[in-house]
C-alpha cells in the first residue's frame, strides 16, 4: 500500500475515543508502526467546552509529546483529513518524530493547531494525552456520532477557538 506514516497524539490513539477510526477498514488501511516522541516541543492542551486536545503550532513551548505512529493507506488518510477537518481546524503538516523502540528519527504527518488563541498557551500542556487523564476533562465524544452533530461541533469548536470560552 502507498506508505504515508500518521503521528497521533490525541483522541486516534489506542483506547481513546475516535481510536475505531484507524481500525474500521471501511476507511482504508492503517498499521501500527510504534509509539513515538516528537524531536519538537509542542504545547497539547485541553480545550473548548468539548476537551478536546489541541496540539498548538507553537514549536519550542510546552513538551515532547508522545503518540503513536501509524502506516496508513491514502483512503485513510484522507479520511483522517475529514474526522480533523484538515485544512479548516488541524493543518497536516510533516514533523520528525523518534520511535520508542528502535530511537530511529522519522518523518512523518501530524495534525496541528495553528490558528488558536494566544490564551490557549496559558493552559496546563501535557506530555501525554488521555481522554479520562486526572485533568477530569472528559472528551466530548457523542458528538461525533453522526455527521450532523460533527458538523456542528466543528463550527462551535472554531468558534471557541477563534473567540469564546476555553
Ligand atoms: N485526534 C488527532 C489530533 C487531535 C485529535 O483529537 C490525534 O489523535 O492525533
Amino acid at each position: 500500500m502507498a506508505t504515508n506514516l500518521v503521528f497521533v497524539y490525541g483522541t486516534l490513539k489506542q483506547n481513546e475515543p475516535n481510536h475505531h477510526w484507524l481500525t474500521d477498514k471501511e476507511n482504508g488501511e492503517s498499521k501500527l508502526v510504534g509509539k513515538a516522541t516528537t524531536q519538537e516541543r509542542y504545547p497539547l492542551v485541553i480545550a473548548s467546552r468539548f476537551n478536546i486536545p489541541f496540539l498548538l503550532a507553537a514549536p519550542g513551548k510546552g513538551e515532547h509529546i508522545e503518540g503513536e505512529v501509524y502506516e496508513v493507506d491514502e483512503k485513510m488518510m484522507s479520511n483522517l483529513d475529514i474526522l480533523e477537518d484538515h485544512p479548516k481546524l488541524y493543518e497536516r503538516k510533516k514533523n520528525k518524530m523518534t520511535l520508542e523502540t528502535t530511537g530511529e528519527v522519522i518523518e512523518s504527518w501530524i495534525y496541528l493547531l495553528h490558528k488558536y488563541r494566544p490564551d490557549m498557551l496559558d493552559l496546563p500542556m501535557l506530555k501525554s494525552y488521555s481522554s479520562k487523564g486526572s485533568h477530569g476533562k472528559e472528551y466530548a465524544a457523542r458528538y461525533l456520532r453522526d455527521d450532523v452533530c460533527r458538523e456542528n461541533m466543528y463550527a462551535e469548536m472554531n468558534a471557541a477557538v477563534n473567540s469564546e470560552d476555553l
